[in-house]
């Protein structure tokens, strides 16, 4: 989009090259899923452009930088620093790209975890980083990929079970955010179900 050609030129810089094209897949997936769910489609695609903005920061210099800026960690982030790119993205956000939209940086902050409750933006967000179509195949992604534009709570529903599915596979720890998020939405669509 052009009104953002300076952010994907310095994304482009920051990022691998695998990188930014997830980037971009993220931010024409947002668009597509905000204009099916009716939000501003320049909000999701700046949004998808930034969402992974702190992905490929040296471990050191994230720790350093969140030390730094006082932007604290819970266990799991400490024990898995590939989660701490979404809090310190959000912030990159702010300080470097100047934005000021609360909607736009809680969505960049809650990308990895998820969180219950969320808004049509940080959902979208949320399903489009896991569904953009550079995306390596996952489980059920056909059925998933239609999911995400018949019904966003069902999407978060099956997307952070098989998230957690993998992750108890490997053995990863998990985020009680992970966890919450995914109760949550079993939770509300149980509920909307009777
Ligand atoms: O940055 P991306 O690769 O585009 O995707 P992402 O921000 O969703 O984060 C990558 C990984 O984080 C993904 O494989 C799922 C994983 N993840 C989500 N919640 C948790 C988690 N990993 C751990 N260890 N614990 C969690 O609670
Ligand atoms: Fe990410
Ligand atoms: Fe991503």
């Amino acid at each position: 989009m052009k009104q953002f050609e300076e952010i994907e030129h310095n994304l482009k810089s920051k990022l691998k090259e695998s990188r930014y094209t997830h980037t971009m897949g993220v931010a024409y997936t947002a668009a597509a899923m905000a204009m099916k769910y009716g939000i501003s489609v320049e909000r999701a695609y700046l949004t998808g452009l930034l969402h992974d903005c702190a992905k490929n920061i040296p471990e050191e210099e994230m720790f350093m930088l969140c030390q730094q800026h006082k932007i604290s960690l819970s266990e799991a982030e400490q024990q898995n620093p590939q989660l701490i790119h979404a809090k310190l993205g959000a912030w990159i956000a702010k300080e470097e790209y100047r934005i000021e939209d609360e909607e736009i940086l809680n969505a960049i902050r809650l990308h990895t975890t998820g969180a219950p409750n969320m808004t049509v933006l940080e959902q979208i967000i949320y399903i489009a980083d896991y569904i953009e179509p550079n995306r390596k195949p996952l489980p059920h992604m056909d059925k998933i990929r239609q999911l995400a534009f018949t019904d966003l709570n069902q999407t978060m529903e099956v997307i952070t079970t098989d998230i957690l599915k993998y992750l108890e596979s490997i053995g990863s720890p998990i985020d009680s955010m992970t966890m919450q998020t995914n109760q949550y939405y079993i939770q509300y669509n149980r509920e909307k179900r009777n």
